[in-house]
């Protein structure tokens, strides 16, 4: 933990370093960067560095270390877990990679990009569609989270279940190590078994081990044809029935299996404007269905509506709307985007980013809700999610009427409610948002022993002086 006061001089030598406009100092200008976007953190820093170039970060980490000033790097400032906000004390800056958004490189035969971390999601989604490829990360956020914050809590998304994490869609890595030193591992190989595979070290790492500054992603052949519908379910056992019709019928042409519950798409139909259920009648249970192909001609429309009308039959599906345009299917993957800003508009409410084996997800589900409903009545359950990978947003938001902050007060105790059931399912208190500042306890608790041991001896080998993330991940570090 740094523990040396900063020399008053050193916004001087970062401004040396970066440049005017790699440096921002002002508390009007730094301010969004000490708040996340759920709004449970506010922190302090004395300067907002915003370098441009892999060697100013590396400059800065070295200064940084000489002065053992804390160093907390941040990409779209989208994590849900208090990750890239710094705490409430002196001696700390915050290293923005929003500058370093260029793609060095693309290679539609290798099929990989090689970009620096800060370039947006949806600008590398778009960049590679224009070279006739996918990049198929994809999530609500994609429009400010950048390639560094995604790498770095390994996130998922609504696409896991094809294309894996963000880990699986890494090929190389550029880091630059706490002592500033870099590893140069832009490699863009498929098989590479040259001893420890250091990049793997960094994602979801959460910034506490180095700045990443640059990657190699993998990139797939682009969709030529998709299929979308949204189903509405009698309960969860359908939900997983669906899922496995799917993938039994063809695994290679399920994109996303999402669900969503009743009471998180009616709050959605209440706070967003021009949501519309494109179904007869409001349903308890629904789920999201995307099918695509990368050659022509697949038949995805005739796997959809054979799929659809067996399950009918089985009574696993009450009703559904498939999409018959790009705009119907844009607007059936809006009641699923928008149900994280749905929840925040509907008050206060208390999330639970958990995983358990697939085939318990209708059970987890199901006693979640019914073990927070008993410990806060009036309560409501909006669980949504990434069925197709175990990954449900086991959510919780406040009875009407009750102050938020009351409400809020609980939120340990509704954390443990959902993670003592996890537990006994065999699942992760965290599927794919990390760890963070929220969950530290949590990780102490769950990966104790041999695990944490390990975790920490890393640390200490590659931060000994502990100035990058502090607070963050590690119990106590
Ligand atoms: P930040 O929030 O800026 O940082 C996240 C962490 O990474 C911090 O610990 C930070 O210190 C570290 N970090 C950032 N950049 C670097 C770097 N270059 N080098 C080292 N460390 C770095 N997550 C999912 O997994 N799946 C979802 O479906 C999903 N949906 C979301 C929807 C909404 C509306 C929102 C607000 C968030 C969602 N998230 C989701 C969470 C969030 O978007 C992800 O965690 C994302 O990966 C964070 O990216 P970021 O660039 O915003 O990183
Ligand atoms: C999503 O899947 C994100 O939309 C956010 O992971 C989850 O708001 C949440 O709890
Ligand atoms: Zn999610």
């Amino acid at each position: 933990m740094p523990d040396l006061p900063p020399p008053p001089a050193l916004p001087d030598a970062f401004r040396e370093i970066l440049g005017p406009q790699g440096l921002l100092t002002a508390p009007e200008d730094i301010a969004p960067a000490l708040s996340d976007w759920r709004g449970l953190y506010r922190g302090e820093a004395m300067a907002l560095l915003r370098p441009a170039s892999t060697e100013e970060v590396a400059a800065c980490v070295r200064l940084c270390a000489a002065h053992r000033i804390a160093i907390i790097p941040q990409g779209g400032n989208t994590s849900m877990v208090g990750g890239a906000t710094p705490e409430a004390r002196p001696g700390q800056v915050v290293l923005s990679l929003a500058r370093m958004n260029r793609v060095r490189e693309i290679d539609p035969l290798d099929m990989t990009m090689t970009v620096e971390a800060g370039l947006v999601l949806a600008r590398a989604q778009q960049i590679a569609a224009e070279h006739g490829c996918l990049f198929p990360l994809s999530l609500g956020a994609e429009g400010s989270a950048m390639i560094g914050g995604l790498l770095s809590t390994n996130a998922g998304g609504n696409t896991t279940v094809r294309y894996g994490n963000a880990r699986e869609l890494m090929l190389g890595l550029e880091v630059v190590l706490p002592d500033g030193s870099v590893i140069h591992g832009l490699r863009r190989l498929r098989k590479d078994n040259t001893g420890y595979a250091l990049r793997h070290l960094f994602v979801g790492a959460e910034g506490t081990l180095g700045v990443i500054t640059a990657a190699v992603l993998r990139l797939f052949p682009a969709p030529r044809e998709t299929a979308t519908a949204l189903c509405a379910l009698p309960d969860e056992d359908a939900a997983l029935a669906l899922f496995r019709r799917f993938r039994a019928a063809d695994e290679g042409a399920v994109r996303a299996f999402e669900y969503i519950s009743g009471a998180g798409m009616d709050a959605l139909l209440a706070t967003i404007e021009g949501a519309v259920l494109p179904l007869a009648a409001p349903a308890r249970h629904y789920a999201l269905v995307d099918l695509t192909a990368s050659r022509e001609g697949a038949g995805l429309a005739a796997l959809m509506e054979g799929v659809l009308e067996a399950a009918m039959e089985a009574g696993e599906v009450l009703d559904a709307a498939i999409a018959g345009s790009e705009a119907q299917r844009a607007a059936i993957w809006r009641l699923r985007e928008e149900q994280p800003e749905a929840q925040k508009r509907a008050g206060a409410s208390v999330k639970n980013d958990v995983s358990v084996p697939v085939s318990r997800v209708p059970e987890m589900i199901r006693r979640c809700s019914a073990a927070l409903t008993a410990l806060i009545p009036g309560s409501r359950p909006v669980p949504f999610g990434h069925l197709g990978d175990g990954n449900i947003h086991m959510n919780l938001l406040q009875p009407e009427g009750m102050e938020p902050a009351a409400f809020l007060a609980r939120s340990e105790e509704i954390m443990h409610a959902v993670n003592d059931i996890v537990r006994e399912l065999g699942g992760s208190f965290s599927a794919e948002h990390g760890v963070g500042r929220l969950k530290t306890g949590m990780l102490a608790e769950w990966r104790g022993g041999a695990e944490l041991a390990a975790m920490r001896a890393i640390k200490a080998a590659l931060d000994p002086l502990g100035i990058m993330n502090p607070g963050k991940l590690l119990p106590g570090g």
